[in-house]
């Protein structure tokens, strides 16, 4: 497989106006004729048609009703002989496929004995031979035919036109699609499925049908995602005026799924696992997450169908965007400020934890990518969490009106094209002459087109005679591969000063006539800018980079008493939080670099890790009046050990893994008492709902519980673990269960192993909570390297199985990606059961072993022996015969 470039991009040679397709559906051998009507693309020279295909039976070829000659080229269906000139014409293609032996869940497959379709990237092609690419946007119709008793229910794209009875027990539905699309958008479903239903009436007065169609038993699961449905439908039109414009709007749920959700237009599939909840089932967690897919999913309907991607280099365009839709959303839906930072801040945690590291890793790649082996390789963090990152600056830089009216432009523009990241960011310029976006655009846009995650530094200096603080930010980013050197980027800073009292000092700039309010975004150009705030009566502390305004690393020199003074008062909630972060961290990286002493020792001595005042703060914030319990637990919460690690040059999983341990059984013994407070005043009175305010109470109370676990366990106390165990038992949600259980697991009770035994028993049948039964396991605190054992146990468990995707990322990523201290053990046996896996699930589904292909790219980063075991491992994998083109690109870049 070679790569491709995005600079080698040229049009198709050829329009394919409209589709026809007829599929004969059937486990074994599923018949697909297709009837197209092309032209040539009179703005490219004359050439022969080329069509995708793969994993296809070739049966007949006509073109304008008659045989006609072709021939095969690398899979390519190659037609020379057509009409020339620039009139329509017809080509008939008949194929057939195997849908019940696609493991590699793309294209047509069974899941569960129902029909199903995944087509983006390049899905397609294995159901028909096309030009499979996103700029050649068709309009479709589809009939389905099949048994009528296996498969009661068939479902394509946009509306139902006509079904009825077929001779032999067979029906059939014809489908159309009112809507041109690309054919990454097609999609069908067949089988035996219900639906809940609703009808809608949109702002315009139009009339919608929404269905969630599901599994007979799982009907009474599919309320959440149905009113997320319509929240989405109305948070769309009201904040950008964007309306449903299909008659019916349909998602599918299958619990064989390769991601989350698809976003096919009018048809959209998603793993089960983010349309299902119920309170007995589903974590306020799951309950959020269906919210944002669905959300998610749905707003692509404009930003990814409406307006689609010229190629997969543009993914962004619509991934990015939708991202930032979705999260946007999300904070809506959350209503207050401090809801709303809260998801903020799990936003960035998500940045920070995985895709800084793929920013300073051998994936690293630009927004925008300039070339690929395996396009399903590149949907990663950089392109999702990074691009939405690069919009949310875009929207900072022109301000929320600014930025509607960008998408408005955006939409004017180039509404039913394909279209690239410059042409969103031209809109968004252009809609705003004269902001900081407008004036600076091109500089802007190396965003898009430079990786990896810039530094800033941050220096500041009081001068007490002049009453003048300057700040003299500077900005560097590393060399990624293939681009040694990096111009300046564009960087928001939103920033603030505060006082000595925690106060909000105004702002002035020399040279202004007058004192701003406490806030500001500064934007940093070059590689170095100083400013000078005058007027300024004391030392202050700089609050940098406030809501996380740019995805960058900064660096400044707080001394400890200034992260109090900003954990105690930021007026900027992302930043007081963050304080607690830097504070603890310190204290971490402190320990882990001191590898004279060992931290059982220290433990045991009773040296404490923690300082008085930075214990006392916590226990400010924990019992604080007024903040949120979401936000407490978040403050609360140590820094992941993937973070800690990424902030450390050389990284030795175990050391780290201690560390933090050590840092969390001193948080839970120093602040016991205020633990206690912190379960018995957080417990649910009244009825279950999933809202924000609520699911923080609930995750405080489940981090408390955990907590005193964890203290009861080193202090030989029974009582707290028995508390848990009764919880767990009697819990009257899954989200207080799975705490109390995870409660009971995390601190190595006896407990655990009884509570997950009548888990397992109480839930067995439900894959998604099972899921987490596995998961749960795969990811308890490593104790001597007791896990891997286990994790092996668990993959011969019955209801185990590698076909699953969702199965085996519970098991197998839950330890390879979740359990640090698990994985990288001395011995390497931990590399040597990643290699295994990584090359028996890739001989099932390519595109799940290329993402569990990814757990040890950073391998350079480990000290040893951990360094050479885990090279060891990637290059054994490398070494295997027959490797999927996907695994073959992520391990060749690993050993690069
Ligand atoms: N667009 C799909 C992802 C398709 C992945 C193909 N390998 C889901 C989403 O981002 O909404
Ligand atoms: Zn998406």
């Amino acid at each position: 497989a070679t790569a491709v470039h995005r600079l080698d991009y040229c049009p198709p040679a050829y329009w394919i106006d409209t589709v026809e397709l007829t599929f004969d559906l059937d486990p074994a051998k599923t018949r697909v004729l297709s009837k197209m009507r092309l032209r040539r693309n009179p703005d490219v020279p004359a050439q022969p048609l080329r069509l995708d295909g793969e994993e296809l039976n070739l049966a007949r070829v006509q073109v304008n009703g008659a045989g006609t000659s072709f021939k095969m080229d690398g899979g390519q269906l190659v037609l020379e002989n057509l009409p020339e000139g620039h009139e329509p014409f017809e080509l008939e293609i008949f194929t057939t496929c195997q849908p019940v032996k696609n493991t590699q869940l793309s294209g047509l497959y069974v899941s569960e004995g129902t029909f199903f379709t995944q087509c983006e990237a390049q899905g397609f092609r294995r159901i028909t031979y096309f030009l499979d690419r996103p700029d050649v946007m068709a309009s479709y119709s589809v009939l389905l035919r099949a048994d009528k008793a296996a498969y009661p229910v068939l479902l394509s794209n946009g509306n139902l036109v006509e079904s009825g009875e077929l001779d032999g027990g067979r029906h059939f539905a014809r489908w159309h699609d009112p809507h041109k699309k690309p054919s990454y958008l097609f999609a069908l479903v067949a089988g035996k499925l219900v639906a809940r239903e609703q009808k809608i009436k949109s702002r315009n007065g139009g009339e919608h049908l929404l269905q969630v169609w599901v599994r007979a038993g799982d009907l009474q699961k599919t309320e959440h995602a149905m009113n997320s449905l319509m929240a989405s439908i109305a948070w769309d039109e009201a904040r950008f005026n964007l309306p449903l414009d299909l008659e019916r709007f349909m998602i599918v749920a299958t619990s064989d799924f390769n991601m989350g959700a698809m976003e096919n237009k009018g048809l959209n599939v998603f793993n089960t696992k983010y349309v299902l909840a119920s309170q007995a089932t589903a974590t306020d967690v799951d309950f959020a997450n269906v919210e944002s897919v669905v959300g998610h999913e749905y707003f692509h309907n404009w930003t990814g169908n409406r307006v689609t991607c010229r190629d997969w280099f543009q993914l962004s365009l619509k991934e990015g965007l939708t991202v930032f839709r979705d999260q946007e959303f999300s904070m809506d839906m959350a209503g207050s400020a401090s809801a709303r930072a809260v998801k903020r801040i799990e936003d960035v945690r998500v940045l920070r934890t995985v895709q800084f590291p793929e920013d300073a890793g051998p994936m690293a790649h630009p927004v925008r990518p300039d070339s690929y082996v395996e396009i399903n390789n590149f949907y990663t963090v950089t392109i999702y969490e990074k691009g939405a990152e690069v919009v949310r600056m875009q929207h900072n830089l022109v301000g929320r009106e600014g930025f509607a009216r960008g998408m408005q432009l955006y939409f004017e523009r180039h509404d039913g094209q394909a279209v690239t990241c410059d042409d969103f960011a031209q809109a968004m310029a252009d809609a705003n002459p004269g902001s900081e976006l407008g004036n600076r655009l091109e500089q802007f846009k190396r965003w898009y087109s430079q990786a990896g995650t810039p530094r800033v530094k941050a220096e500041g200096h009081y001068d007490a005679v002049a009453q003048t603080y300057t700040l003299t930010l500077s900005q560097s980013c590393a060399p990624t591969p293939g681009q040694p050197d990096k111009q300046p980027f564009v960087i928001p800073v939103a920033l603030g000063l505060l006082g000595r009292d925690g106060s909000a000092l105004p702002l002035q700039l020399a040279g202004e006539a007058q004192a701003s309010g406490p806030e500001r975004t500064i934007v940093l150009h070059e590689a170095s800018q100083t400013l000078t705030f005058t007027g300024v009566a004391q030392p202050p502390v700089p609050s940098l980079l406030r809501a996380f305004s740019a995805p960058v690393c900064l660096d400044c020199e707080y001394s400890d008493e200034d992260l109090l003074l900003l954990l105690a008062h930021d007026s900027d909630p992302f930043n007081r939080w963050e304080a607690g972060q830097r504070l603890m961290l310190r204290v971490a990286t402190k320990h882990i670099a001191d590898s004279h002493s060992s931290t059982s020792t220290e433990a045991a001595s009773g040296q404490k890790l923690l300082s008085p005042a930075l214990v006392q703060a916590l226990r400010g914030v924990l019992r604080h009046p007024q903040l949120d319990a979401a936000f407490k637990d978040l403050v609360l919460t140590l820094p992941s050990e993937a973070y800690i690690a990424e902030q450390l040059d050389e990284v030795d999983p175990q050391r780290v893994h201690a560390v933090r341990e050590a840092l969390r059984l001193e948080l839970a013994v120093a602040l016991q008492p205020d633990w206690q407070w912190a379960f018995e005043a957080h417990q649910d009175s009244g009825a279950y709902s999933p809202d924000a305010a609520s699911a923080g109470r609930r995750a405080l109370a489940g981090t408390a519980l955990a907590m005193l676990c964890l203290a009861a366990q080193a202090q030989g106390d029974a009582v707290w673990p028995g508390k848990a165990y009764q919880r767990f038992k009697v819990a009257g949600n899954m989200t207080d269960r799975i705490n109390a259980l995870s409660a009971l697991v995390g601190s190595g009770s006896d407990l655990a192993q009884p509570a997950l035994e009548r888990f397992h028993t109480q839930f067995k049948g439900d894959a998604l909570v099972i899921d987490k039964w596995f998961a749960l396991q795969a990811m308890a605190p490593d104790r001597g390297g007791d896990v891997l054992p286990v994790v092996r146990q668990l993959m011969q468990h019955p209801d185990f199985s590698l076909h699953n995707p969702n199965r085996a990322r519970s098991v197998i990523f839950s330890y390879c990606n979740g359990n640090p201290a698990g994985l990288h053990r001395a011995d390497g046996a931990g590399y040597a059961f990643w290699a295994e896996q990584v090359l028996q699930l890739d001989a099932i589904n390519a595109q799940v072993a290329a993402r569990l292909a990814r757990s040890l790219d950073r391998w350079r980063k480990l000290a040893e022996p951990y360094r050479s075991a885990a090279r060891e491992a990637v290059a054994r994998v490398a070494a295997a015969g027959s490797l999927s083109n996907d695994v073959r690109e992520v391990v060749t870049r690993a050993l690069a």
